[in-house]
């Protein structure tokens, strides 16, 4: 029986003495999950009487190094890619080792967010819609986040609902699943809820022209002025808008014919905005005045010792008349006063100094000059040949220009 196994013993041992153990290559540096950046992995063999070869075949293209003396061996991935590695090692004794397989997957490329969503301006009252699509060719995409108005916003999931009335801004980006995260792109989602306004309708009520010009500014604070019609004496006279709107928002249209004197026109302004907000009807009228005012006077006492004594002021005007009219003085007929509002006594000017006026005693001359309210003076400014009225003063006091 002792023989028995003392011979099994030896057998063993010198069965064992001429076996040789296939070597074993390992790796390193081997992510389960995509990742973002190059993949360096490092095999490290080992084998009880040496490893000799590493064979390895990436993505289907076969390779082979040698071990050398180092007992490491890199290969750097560098792309996009689930990179499917197969590899072994031999020995010496060129025993296999068995096939292992492993994979690694590279993903440095951004995703790519797509919208839909209407891009220009929209009517207050209507929900838009803005809707995202995330595609990752790799990894695929992991979120979509976005600000609405610059305040971050849950984790985008269904299409976002905007109903507010201004420049919506949304700024959004997608991420994949190896954390590349798109450049931050923003969409304005535009609505517009106010209608146009009108404002500076010309000519005021009154106008001393015979062929005035008719003309407004219009303006909107959201989608811009798309439309108008301008209606004069019941007539539309601009029919089409791109006639009326540009840029500038101020318009105007001119009669091609005299209006005669008293004639009142009344002028109707419909707009709207590019949305179709529509301001409504917006009237005004006026009324022609060519004449100048009559029945002008100006009296002052006879004798003073004030060097700004009540002036007496009249005038009258047939069609716009007086109200609202203006009054220039002067000493010389050709230096004047600034223009004050038409009024029946006036005791602010001055006859010593200023407007052609002197400080010497004796008598004074003041002339006036009257405006209607629609604006016509009953002389030209530049010349003193029209109608003037003047008063005599005298007696001034030894303290002329003083008030004694
Ligand atoms: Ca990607
Ligand atoms: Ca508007
Ligand atoms: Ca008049």
């Amino acid at each position: 029986m002792i023989k028995q196994i003392a011979f099994l013993l030896l057998v063993f041992l010198i069965l064992g003495a001429g076996a040789n153990a296939a070597p074993g290559t390992i790796v390193n540096n081997v992510n389960n999950t995509w990742q973002n950046t190059d993949a360096n992995l490092q095999f490290n063999c080992s084998g009880t009487i040496g490893c000799k070869n590493f064979y390895y075949s990436l993505n289907d293209v076969n390779g082979q190094k040698g071990w050398g003396t180092d007992g490491n061996i890199g290969i750097v991935l560098n792309y996009d890619y689930n990179h499917e590695i197969f590899y072994w090692s031999d020995d010496i004794l060129d025993s296999n080792e068995v096939e292992k397989l492993l994979y690694l997957a590279i993903d440095k490329t951004v995703p790519i967010t797509s919208e839909d969503y209407n891009a220009g301006w929209n009517k207050l009252g209507f929900d838009q819609n803005v809707k995202f699509t995330c595609f990752d060719a790799n990894s695929r995409c992991k979120e979509i986040v976005y600000k609405l108005n610059g305040s971050n916003q849950p984790i985008y999931s269904v299409p976002i609902v905007i109903r507010s009335e201004g420049n919506n801004s949304i700024a959004y980006k997608s991420i994949d699943n190896a954390g590349n995260a798109e450049d931050e792109n923003t969409l304005h989602v535009l609505i517009d809820g106010t209608a146009p306004t009108v404002s500076n309708t010309l000519p005021l009520t009154d106008t001393n022209k015979a062929r005035p010009g008719v003309s407004f500014d219009v303006n909107d604070s959201g989608s811009g002025v798309a439309d108008g019609n301008l209606f004069v004496d019941g007539n539309l006279v601009n029919p089409t808008s791109s006639a009326l709107f540009g840029t500038g928002y101020h318009k105007s249209w001119d009669f091609n014919y005299d209006l005669a004197n008293g004639t009142t026109i009344s002028v109707r302004l419909r707009t709207a905005d590019s949305v179709g907000n529509n301001s409504g009807d917006v009237n005004w009228s006026f009324t022609v005045d060519l004449e100048a005012p009559t029945s002008i006077s100006i009296n002052g006492p006879s004798i003073t010792n004030d060097s700004t004594p009540t002036l007496t002021l009249g005038a009258s005007d047939g069609v716009s008349g007086m109200s609202g009219g203006k009054v220039i003085l002067s000493c010389n007929g050709s230096s004047w006063s600034a223009p004050i509002d038409y009024t029946t006594s006036y005791s602010s000017f001055n006859i010593t100094s200023g407007n052609g006026c002197d400080a010497a005693d004796g008598n004074k001359t003041v002339y006036a000059r009257f405006r209607d309210r629609a604006g016509n003076w009953n002389s030209t400014l530049a010349t003193d040949s029209g109608t003037k009225l003047s008063r005599s003063y005298g007696g001034l006091s030894s303290c002329a220009g003083l008030p004694c």
